[in-house]
């Protein structure tokens, strides 16, 4: 075991992304980077969650790479597979095993109230897959199967990881103690990063349009056009308003978290310039960021990164099979 997971010492973080699309930067600041600020103090398990991501419509072939470039992405934002658990969900069979008991417990109440479903299923919610729905339950399983304390995601995930708590505690209550109850952590800074073309909305790496959102792999002079068009308020000044102004407000914060600066000192800076400045500089400072993150990204092979997989997904098996051997006792299936 490359970390101290398996005899308890640590604290143990579980989080995963979706092989949905590109990933962005919403993707990179709400979890990513904690993710690696994380590896020091806990034992790390980071999932890239391929079950979750064909609740949706994926082609086949476009998922596979997708899977490998969220590995590729953990690697290139710091996540290093030598101390963190890194493997593919469908890898291990336990999660949906879990996923379909933690089912049974769970109540069509519990997955109505879920945001995500609703913004996610539209008008046509009658229409949307059974797996879309029960979604929020398998995630619940991935993070209950590894007695997790954390789970860093985005503000857009909490309610996910209360539900995840919910059932746990329900759980245990009914058939004695069996799973931890884990905590969400969530970076305020960092939780929301709304959408380029409508800050009304998260960015999403499914949104229809790609000017929505800031791809890691986005060329530094594609990201800088994006943010040119970006939708901006009406008035000039660069002030932050989340309510009244939110567009601005949220290239002020992304400008903050990539350049490593406070949104009073950027507002000082840009106090009587307008938006065409403030919107070069951005483009800049994100081509600054960008550049070097591309090309650790480049650097790792498919080969490598199945190799980081498979051994991944052999250190988490034992750890997800006696959660689950522990569930079934309890349940009287064994
Ligand atoms: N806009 C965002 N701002 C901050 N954090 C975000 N996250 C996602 N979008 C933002 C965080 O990224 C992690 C991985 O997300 P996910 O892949 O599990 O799915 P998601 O939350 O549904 O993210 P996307 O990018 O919008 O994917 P699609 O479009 O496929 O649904 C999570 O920790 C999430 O909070």
């Amino acid at each position: 075991m490359n970390n101290n997971i398996s005899n308890g010492v640590k604290k143990i973080v579980f989080s995963g992304v979706q092989p949905s699309g590109v990933l962005h930067i919403g993707n990179y600041f709400g979890a990513l980077q904690q993710w690696v600020d994380m590896q020091d103090k806990y034992g790390c398990i980071f999932c890239v969650v391929d079950y979750h991501a064909i609740t949706v419509k994926q082609d086949p072939r476009q998922l596979n790479k997708n899977i490998i470039n969220t590995v590729r992405a953990y690697l290139a934002s710091g996540i290093n597979p030598e101390r963190s658990i890194i493997f593919q969900q469908s890898d291990i069979s336990a999660h949906t095993e879990l996923a379909w008991i933690l089912n049974c417990i769970a109540r069509i109440s519990d997955l109505n109230k879920m945001t995500q479903f609703k913004e996610k299923s539209g008008d046509s919610r009658e229409n949307v897959g059974v797996g879309l729905f029960a979604y929020p339950v398998l995630m619940a399983a991935d993070i209950l199967l590894y007695n997790t304390d954390a789970v860093p995601v985005g503000e857009d995930q909490k309610q996910h990881v209360e539900l995840s708590r919910a059932l746990a505690r329900r759980f245990n209550a009914q058939f004695g103690h069996t799973f931890k109850i884990p905590e969400a952590i969530i970076k305020k800074e960092s939780a929301r990063i709304m959408g380029l073309d409508n800050p009304a909305k998260k960015m999403s790496k499914s949104a229809a349009s790609p000017a929505n959102y800031i791809a890691l792999t986005d060329k530094p002079e594609v990201a800088a056009k994006k943010i040119m068009r970006a939708v901006t308020d009406s008035g000039k000044e660069i002030k932050f308003n989340i309510v009244k102004r939110p567009a601005i407000a949220n290239l002020l914060n992304i400008y903050a978290l990539l350049a490593g600066k406070n949104i009073k000192t950027l507002e000082r800076e840009y106090a009587g310039r307008g938006y065409g400045d403030f919107k070069k500089d951005l483009g800049k400072v994100t081509g600054e960021f960008l550049s070097p993150w591309q090309k650790k990204y480049y650097s790792f092979s498919d080969e490598e990164i199945k190799k980081i997989l498979k051994a991944g997904a052999e250190q988490a098996r034992p750890l997800a099979k006696a959660t689950l051997i522990k569930t079934k006792k309890n349940l009287g299936l064994i």
